[in-house]
């Protein structure tokens, strides 16, 4: 039985659960909010929105939603634009390497029924999401990594290159003269990609992709390819993902924090201000790093905050093009 049918049948729904309690005539102590939970007829128009000014990647993900393809579609073909892109430094093909000069991808991707895949520390693959994208639908597990994972890329037909481009490289070199550990806040608005999308059925799905923190220790993942973390997606509520220390975001699981406060109603606006409130509560040197999130809802409503100014996302749907930038803990609170 493939995997997904087998998750189809043995797992129930919340909503499902509920009812089923009370068609037993159990009494449920929580009583469940379902206000944030769109009716199947009210379905949102399609849309996708990323973590930073990427328009190639989102205009791709909206011209695949256009041509009526599903939303992991529309996220897989986006997330693969910005990985062949040697410019952008933090995601795929022409990433900024780890400290030994390896360039090393971390990569999930997550559907609208709950399914999940994903990559980490892997090597010599330029397209990391669509390997996450079958160990997601090919294989028994979610997450592979390293040496196997990349072993299972080859025997799925993609091809071994090397990653590390001259530019990556130099700056790597250069960097080696004073092997000063120090992520850069903002990197030239072009970093980690997550997105999201609603497709015309009003299902969402999300993917997140990156080469990880410039110049890392050897063997460090972080949270992009780690669900809830840098990505999550509960089709019945909405769906969030991450940029910036992923440390941080690991250690407050963001982006699952964000969905289960929307499915407790609120706005993905509120969301995603809490979950950067949480990390700057629970860390002094909050200061020192950046995190973002985006989030969308149900009904296609989205939020994005982040600690310090110059994150940027972009959001793209019938109603117009638009890439902004969110508010930010520090400057409100300055
Ligand atoms: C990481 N969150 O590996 C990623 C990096 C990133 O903006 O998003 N940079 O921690």
């Amino acid at each position: 039985m493939k995997r997904r049918k087998f998750i189809q049948n043995t797992s129930l729904g919340s909503l499902g659960v509920v009812a089923g309690a009370t068609a037993l005539g159990c009494k449920s102590e929580v009583e469940k909010d379902t206000s944030m939970i769109a009716s199947k007829e009210q379905k949102p128009a399609p849309m996708v929105i990323a973590t930073w000014d990427v328009p190639n990647a989102v205009n791709k993900a909206w011209e695949t939603l256009q041509e009526n393809k599903s939303a992991i579609d529309a996220i897989e073909a986006g997330c693969r634009v910005e990985e062949a892109d040697a410019k952008n430094q933090s995601v795929g093909y022409g990433g900024r390497p780890d400290r030994d000069g390896n360039v090393t991808l971390d990569a999930c991707i997550m559907n609208s029924e709950g399914d999940y895949g994903s990559v980490v520390y892997l090597q010599g693959i330029k397209h990391p999401i669509s390997v996450a994208r079958k160990v997601m639908e090919e294989t028994p597990h979610v997450l592979m990594a390293g040496a196997g994972a990349q072993q299972f890329a080859l025997e799925q037909g993609f091809e071994k290159e090397n990653l590390l481009t001259e530019q990556s490289k130099k700056e790597w070199e250069e960097w080696t003269k004073t092997s000063n550990y120090e992520p850069v806040i903002n990197i030239e608005n072009h970093d980690t990609i997550g997105m999201l999308a609603i497709d015309k059925d009003g299902n969402i799905s999300g993917g997140c992709t990156t080469s990880g923190l410039a110049y890392k220790m050897a063997g460090r993942v972080g949270d992009s390819p780690i669900i809830g973390s840098g990505l999550f997606v509960d089709n019945e509520i909405g769906a969030a993902t991450a940029t910036g220390m992923g440390e941080e975001v690991l250690k407050t699981v963001g982006s699952f924090l964000i969905v289960e406060l929307m499915r407790q109603g609120r706005s993905p606006q509120e969301a995603c201000e809490e979950a950067v409130e949480r990390i700057v509560t629970k860390n002094p040197n909050y200061k020192d790093f950046q995190v973002g999130y985006i989030a969308v809802n149900k009904n296609g409503e989205t939020g994005a905050y982040s600690i310090h100014p110059g994150f940027v996302a972009s959001e793209y749907r019938e109603t117009g093009k638009n890439t902004y930038a969110p508010g930010s803990f520090l400057k409100n609170a300055e």
